[in-house]
């Protein structure tokens, strides 16, 4: 039976920590989608689209597994998505107390409605302080943000200043 997984995220941007949690839950099973979905408790930046181009052209240039799908979803819960391409495990990536918190009563709750298991994955200690939010104030700011993103990213994010 193939092991297929999700690693949600808004990925508003893609930063070289998701891309580190997304190339090693590639490693653990046959087949990973990654997936854009809109986090109502955010404010977003980039459009969904913009999103999915931007992992795509990041996962390339780094080379990572061939196993990766990228998707978006705004269809209903994501425990659809999982159950509509036969993915029975979340990967989350989990920095801090404050990830735990947050992710904790969602793993149960997907666990509860269908059987999803979470697995997560600890940050390499390098990326372990990279957020999106980081990412969003420094370019904001007009900051060099290309210590914490891969080069479409940067060059996207110093494309659209104004
Ligand atoms: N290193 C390692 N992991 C990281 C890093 C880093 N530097 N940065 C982020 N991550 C992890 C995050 O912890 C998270 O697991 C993932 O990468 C994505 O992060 P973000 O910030 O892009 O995405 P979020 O946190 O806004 O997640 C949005 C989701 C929509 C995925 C989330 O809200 C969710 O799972 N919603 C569930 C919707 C649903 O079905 N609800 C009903 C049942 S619970």
């Amino acid at each position: 039976m193939r092991r297929i997984a999700v690693v949600p995220g808004s990925f508003d941007p893609v930063t070289l920590g998701h891309l580190d949690v997304i190339d090693r839950a590639a490693g653990l099973f046959d087949e990973l989608h990654v997936l854009v979905v809109h986090n109502p408790d955010k404010s977003a930046l980039l459009p969904i689209s913009q999103r999915v181009a931007l992992l795509e052209q990041a996962i390339t240039e780094a080379g990572l597994p061939t196993n990766i799908v990228v998707a978006s979803w705004s269809m209903g819960l994501l425990v659809d998505y999982c159950m509509d391409v036969g993915a029975s495990v979340l990967v989350k990536g989990i920095r801090s107390q404050v990830d735990v918190a947050y992710e904790t009563p969602m793993a149960i709750v997907n666990r509860n409605l269908a059987a999803v298991e979470t697995v997560f994955l600890l940050p390499d200690p390098a990326n372990a302080h990279v957020s999106s939010s980081l990412v969003r104030q420094v370019a904001g700011l007009g900051g060099d943000v290309s210590p914490y993103v891969p080069r479409a990213v940067a060059e996207y994010l110093e494309r659209s200043r104004v």
